[in-house]
């Protein structure tokens, strides 16, 4: 079984969001094209309470995009995004979500990022979509959404590690900071990853 992870198509990361991944908006059409061609359809929602530890409203003496270590990991500083019943967080209207049979929310935890759809950034919980997949009998996945350098990289990264056959569909995602997200891609293809 294959299934589409759609990852944080969310007002926040489209054009005149909060954290808004350029050309984000474009992913979008082909989004929803291709769902009928998946047996199993699943959208994650990046979803933070508002003192969430990855804003940099919550640290003094730093701003937007300056990076911090806590909790032993690397963390960029983000503008506040997709707050928790806000109009930022909801999934885009421009998605077609009939197909999508279950959304999975991360982010929660005030004191801990977490760009994969599978778990933290800490590794420490998951958000119960591994479960869901297994469930499924899903063995493939193929991962679009935003942004293809955050949450769609370490989202098909734990995919891989997870045992999955897994594909990032170019056409469907966009990158944040495109320069960096060069040696991203060379580490997922090094580790069996591939480009559809
Ligand atoms: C994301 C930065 C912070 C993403 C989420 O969805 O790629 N990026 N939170
Ligand atoms: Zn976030």
């Amino acid at each position: 079984m294959k299934a589409l992870l759609i990852i944080d198509v969310q007002n926040d990361f489209l054009p005149g969001g909060a954290l808004a991944v350029p050309h984000g908006d474009e992913v979008i059409n082909y989004i929803n094209r291709i769902q009928s061609n998946y047996e199993v359809v699943i959208a994650t929602q990046d979803w933070h309470p508002a003192n969430h530890k990855s804003f940099a409203s919550q640290h003094r003496g730093y701003k937007v995009f300056d990076t911090i270590t806590f909790n032993h990991v690397e963390q960029v500083l983000w503008p506040d995004h997709c707050v928790q019943q806000t109009v930022g967080a909801e999934l885009s209207s421009s998605l077609n979500t009939h197909h999508i049979q279950a959304i999975f929310r991360k982010g929660i935890d005030v004191n801990v990022d977490s760009y994969s759809g599978f778990f933290d950034n800490n590794k420490m919980r998951n958000t119960g979509l591994h479960g869901f997949l297994q469930d499924k009998g899903v063995s493939e996945v193929h991962v679009c959404g935003l942004a293809a350098d955050f949450c769609v990289h370490f989202t098909a990264m734990d995919a891989l590690e997870l045992g999955y056959k897994t594909a990032v569909v170019s056409k469907a995602t966009k990158a944040i900071d495109k320069d960096a997200y060069m040696k991203k891609k060379e580490f997922f293809l090094q580790r069996g990853g591939i480009f559809i």
